[in-house]
């Protein structure tokens, strides 16, 4: 019997995965006939990334994928999400299909398969095609079937071998970091843009997925970023801006896909910038799903300020442990917002399809270790969180770590470590953490190890 007394198994078939992003670890961004993406044109452009880092290289994964599924294999992971650059597939975007970028991710599937990990594919991780930004990217609304197109071209080559697919990844995040502050890639700032950017992407979404219903025979969903958001205070103040930051975070882009409606404080946040849609848009938008994917980092506790345009901010929190990337580690907020969603949104299976920390590791050590107990710690106390709403009801099928390899922070660059394994951008060399042997034993016992102590 373990240490605290209690049983951690997870439920029968729970998928224990790693996940990635193509931009964030493959390099060869223009190899085989691929076409540029916005984050090739962005991290290009002088003063966009820190330290002017681009993912040329990043983990070269495209080259190395071998030996990254290999590693899978070892650590003993039973799932992989990874996204796949459109851009390869479709060098402009829509039209002319490029094969040499189709048989790069059917190799990489086929490799998976053959070592008994099930794929996780996401269309759409942040890297948009630039030519179709050419052409307005997510602000025109053609892009819906530029979208569909894209997502056909894929399902017809690999449905049947991936059987888990999802449309878009954080779609918060691609409107308020690439058109509304401007930080991501198209690097836009507009009021007037994020609410359609926003909306477009949730059409091409339902296009997505309409078009999965005729050519794929398996199971599609939508991946967004949430976090729980709590008051700082009891005044009426900061609980109409938790209200609102709820909304515009939380609910922007569930109730639309899940409901097929905004939420009522929408306009509240955007004043006159905030549209009226066409009511067919909400047919196209809300399509059955099979499963919502969840990507949970941190809780953020809210007060009435001036900020723009959500009139929200954070409070940091004195007695909180905080990762490099400055979020709160607050592991009870994952049971809490998986719990709300259950309440809000009915019974969809859920995943949880990126958790993870940022923390300076030691070098490397002689033996090849890296001790990053902070990371075990971060990990092992969201896995329990998860536990316990499975416990509660909550329908949770997977989880995937975020990341499987040190990568490509976006903007950052090559600062911030989310890897549980180590990747030496000098020679490329890949080493586990101690969080990955970690995870591995949690894997090999179906969770019943994280009921024992932190080890040394
Ligand atoms: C994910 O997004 C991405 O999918 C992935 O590509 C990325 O590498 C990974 O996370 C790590 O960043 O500043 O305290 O207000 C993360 C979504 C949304 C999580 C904003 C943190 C801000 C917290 N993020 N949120 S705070």
């Amino acid at each position: 019997m373990s240490q605290t007394g209690k049983d951690f198994r997870f439920p029968q078939g729970f998928l224990w995965g790693a996940a990635t992003a193509a931009h964030q670890i493959e390099g060869s961004p223009l190899a085989d006939g691929a076409g540029p993406s916005i984050w090739t044109r962005f991290a290009h452009t002088p003063g966009m990334t820190l330290n002017g880092d681009t993912g040329d290289v990043a983990c070269d994964h495209y080259r190395r994928w071998r030996q990254d599924v290999a590693l899978m294999r070892e650590l003993g992971l039973t799932a992989y999400r990874f996204s796949v650059s459109w851009s390869r597939i479709l060098p402009e975007g829509t039209g002319r299909v490029n094969q040499a970028g189709l048989d790069f991710y059917s190799g990489l599937v086929d490799a998976l398969l053959e070592n008994g990990i099930e794929p996780l594919l996401t269309l759409y991780h942040w890297d948009l095609p630039a030519a179709l930004d050419d052409r307005g990217g997510w602000l025109n609304r053609d892009s819906a079937d530029w979208f569909a197109e894209y997502g056909s071209v894929l399902y017809r080559a690999l449905d049947g071998r991936v059987k888990k697919w999802v449309t878009l990844n954080e779609p918060w995040v691609v409107t308020d970091g690439g058109y509304l502050h401007g930080a991501l890639a198209p690097g836009h700032r507009s009021r007037y843009e994020a609410p359609i950017a926003s909306h477009n992407l949730m059409r091409a979404h339902g296009a997505a997925v309409q078009a999965y219903r005729a050519d794929g025979a398996h199971q599609i969903g939508l991946v967004v970023n949430i976090e729980p958001k709590y008051p700082a205070s009891d005044s009426a103040e900061d609980a109409a801006a938790v209200a609102r930051a709820h909304a515009y975070m939380n609910e922007q882009y569930l109730h639309p896909a899940l409901l097929g409606r905004y939420p009522e404080r929408m306009p509240e946040i955007f004043g006159d910038a905030w549209p009226e849609w066409p009511q067919a848009d909400f047919e196209l938008i809300r399509q059955p799903l099979d499963f919502v994917g969840i990507n949970y980092y941190t809780r953020s506790v809210t007060r009435a300020d001036d900020s723009y345009p959500l009139k929200a901010g954070a409070v940091r929190q004195p007695l909180g442990t905080y990762t490099e990337t400055g979020w709160e580690v607050f592991p009870q907020g994952l049971t809490d917002l998986l719990l709300w969603f259950k309440d809000t949104y009915g019974d969809t299976p859920l995943y949880v399809t990126e958790n993870g920390a940022a923390f300076f590791d030691p070098p490397v050590a002689e033996g090849g270790r890296i001790r990053d107990p902070l990371r075990i710690d971060y990990l092992r106390k969201h896995l329990r969180a998860i536990h316990e709403a499975i416990e509660a009801g909550v329908d949770v099928r997977g989880y995937m770590a975020w990341s499987l390899l040190d990568n490509l922070e976006w903007s950052l660059g090559y600062s911030k470590r989310f890897g549980i394994v180590h990747v030496n951008y000098e020679t490329q060399q890949r080493t586990p953490k101690d969080s990955a042997r970690w995870y591995g034993r949690v894997i090999a016992s179906h969770g019943s190890s994280l009921a024992d102590p932190l080890p040394d």
